[in-house]
């Protein structure tokens, strides 16, 4: 055991990334009784009301512990955050942001919060404030992400606090998995590697460019104009950054982007969608069941039945 175990209450020291659009309460179920802490991810969520029925469909396929991701971009937060208290949600991770201002509304409903931080400075913060842990989440990872890599990340995140630490970003195997645990994270939260799990809601085409993607075939766009977000290399990607280099404003870019996830996971457009993914996508070969995904990453760790 590494605690995160006990104190989420699951079988592996694992969360599942509460990706964007991706991380559905079906989902998130699956992982949750497979093991790990299933998320539902609030990223693609256009109304607040959307996120109380994935929580209701989460609750009629499972009675594991799973928690909330909240985009703290989503312009419908504040209304997110009242629904997490109301359903009485176990857990809330947090990312793109920071948190400080739910933070005393959480602790009085006694919901576990657990933000995502990209550097050690916000995690000191957040646990002024009260955090239960938080996520360390190296630039390796898909999507959103800062500067940091999760070798230097994690240890100077350990150093810099005393709650627990989860590693993400660049943990797709077992050997990663001992790697972060010795930089003394108490588990991983897990995305690419989730992406190809029979489970996983995406389309077709998206799961086959990440299982045909090598290491090097992600490339970070926004980080001129806009937000930082790893992607898999498309006619998307690449048309963004050489507008982005021409000196394209952000909201030209925004309105580029605009729909572009949805596009790739649920139209299946590789061409002109955004693919999310973390490094680790030359690691992801093969379809397989969440459970197997999990049980493999996991092999070996003491403690772990
Ligand atoms: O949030 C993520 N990953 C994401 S969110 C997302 S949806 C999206 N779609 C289009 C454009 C942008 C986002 C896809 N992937 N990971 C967690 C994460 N949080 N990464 C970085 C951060 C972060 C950044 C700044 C957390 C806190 C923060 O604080 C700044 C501050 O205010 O101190």
């Amino acid at each position: 055991m590494t605690g995160l175990q006990e104190m989420l209450g699951i079988r592996y020291p694992i969360i599942q990334g509460g990706m964007a659009n991706i991380a559905t309460g079906a989902f998130a179920a699956a992982c949750s009784d497979a093991g790990a802490l299933g998320l539902i991810g609030t990223g693609g969520i256009r109304e607040a009301e959307g996120l109380r029925k994935e929580i209701h469909i989460l609750r009629e396929r499972t009675d594991k512990p799973f928690g909330v991701n909240l985009m703290l971009m989503n312009p419908e937060t504040d209304k997110m955050v009242e629904i997490c208290i109301e359903e009485k949600v176990p857990v809330v991770t947090t990312g793109a942001g920071n948190p400080g201002i739910y933070m005393e509304a959480f602790k009085a409903a006694g919901i576990k919060v657990i933000p995502v931080v990209p550097a050690p400075i916000l995690a000191k913060r957040l646990e002024k404030l009260g955090a239960d842990a938080v996520i360390a989440e190296g630039c390796e990872s898909g999507g959103h992400i800062g500067e940091m890599t999760t070798m230097t990340l994690v240890p100077q995140t350990v150093d810099a606090i005393s709650i627990p630490v989860i590693a993400a970003g660049g943990v797709a195997d077992n050997r990663q998995m001992q790697a972060v645990l010795t930089l003394g994270a108490c588990g991983a939260q897990i995305g690419t590697a989730l992406l190809a799990a029979e489970e996983c809601p995406i389309h077709e085409n998206y799961k086959e460019a990440v299982l045909k993607a090598s290491g090097s075939d992600t490339i970070v766009t926004g980080r001129i104009a806009g937000v930082p977000v790893r992607v898999l290399k498309n006619q998307m990607s690449r048309e963004y950054l050489s507008q982005e280099k021409a000196g394209a404003d952000k909201m030209e870019l925004e309105k580029f982007t605009l729909g572009s996830l949805r596009r790739a996971v649920f139209d299946g457009d590789i061409k002109t969608g955004s693919l999310m993914a973390g490094q680790t996508c030359g690691q992801v070969t093969k379809i397989r069941p969440v459970a197997e995904i999990l049980a493999d990453i996991c092999r070996g760790i003491p403690g772990i039945s």
